[in-house]
């Protein structure tokens, strides 16, 4: 079964840290999709316009419009 959260995510980032700590204290399972900020992805894109910046958490990977 797939995840129902999905994290979009760079390894380096504290920010992405932040979120990765709390999902992992609440227990909440995820799949993490590690994106590369110089070259963004088309979904990164998508779920967050505006800024283009992650973390982004996507609650229903479904749909698009969910986090
Ligand atoms: N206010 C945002 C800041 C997120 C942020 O600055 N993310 C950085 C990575 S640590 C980023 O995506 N940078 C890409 C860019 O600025 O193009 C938060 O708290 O989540």
């Amino acid at each position: 079964m797939a995840a129902e959260v999905v994290l979009l995510d760079c390894y380096v980032s504290l920010f992405g840290m932040r979120v990765r700590i709390a999902l992992a204290e609440k227990g909440i399972q995820y799949e993490k999709k590690e994106q590369d900020l110089s070259n963004k992805s088309s979904i990164l894109l998508q779920m967050n316009p505006i800024h283009k910046k992650i973390p982004i958490n996507q609650e229903n990977p479904e749909d698009p419009f969910s986090s």
